[in-house]
């Protein structure tokens, strides 16, 4: 059975990704869409309700999201768990990042808020972290993590990407990456990099 499932994620190039956050299923569509994959999500599969992220790492929470779709829609599935952490917060919120200070808190009153808690810290490195985990069924296929390093700006800015970008200060451009444009932040990102690295496996494996 699921071999026969195999064949024909090869055939369509059909992938899933266990997620209903708008940015990130944009960014793997920017990502591999160009290289004939056809990119589904969570959004297509409303039926698919809440997934508990119990775990309390980024991989065992995207494990958990990949596995418990991928036993439902009985094919292969991909996730991505990601977040920020914020040095001087001793890595805070990093796995709580989507709700953390609430889950319906606008972000930049919530950018806002970690702006004004650090006005006078020397300390303002933060990274994001990506894990994607590729599962059939209770079967973990492959797990990536990667990084991406800046520091907390002292103002918001910009208007591409979602979330915290519009304070992660990207250094090597002296820009946020809310001010890059989507390509460049594919190429920087932890997002970024681990869908490069999902792409190399991808094609190894010949899905
Ligand atoms: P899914 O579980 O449905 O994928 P989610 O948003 O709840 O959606 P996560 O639990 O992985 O997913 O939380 C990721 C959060 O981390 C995201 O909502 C942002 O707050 C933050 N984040 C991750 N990557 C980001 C990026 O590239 N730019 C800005 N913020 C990002």
């Amino acid at each position: 059975m699921t071999q026969v499932c195999s064949i024909i994620i090869v055939m369509n190039k059909d992938i899933i990704i266990a997620s209903k956050n708008i940015g990130k299923i944009k960014e793997f569509k920017e990502m591999l869409e160009p290289l004939g994959y056809t990119v589904f999500s969570l959004l297509d599969y409303p039926e698919i309700g809440e997934i508990e992220e119990t775990g309390k790492t980024f991989i065992e929470n995207a494990i958990i999201k990949a596995s418990t779709v991928s036993k439902k829609l009985n094919m292969i599935c991909i996730s991505d768990d990601s977040g920020l952490e914020i040095s001087a917060f001793d890595g805070a919120p990093g796995i709580y990042s989507s709700r953390w200070l609430g889950e319906y808190t606008p972000y930049d009153l919530k950018m806002n808020y970690v702006i004004y808690k650090l006005e006078n810290k020397e300390d303002r490195r933060c990274s994001y972290v990506c894990a994607i985990a590729v599962c059939d069924k209770d079967k973990v296929l492959m797990t990536f993590e990667e990084y991406c390093e800046g520091i907390v700006s002292r103002e918001l800015k910009g208007n591409n990407g979602f979330g915290y970008d519009p304070f992660f200060y990207y250094e090597p451009y002296q820009k946020t990456i809310a001010e890059l444009s989507s390509e460049v932040k594919n190429e920087i990102s932890h997002r970024g990099k681990a869908i490069k690295k999902l792409l190399e496996w991808l094609e190894n494996e010949n899905i």
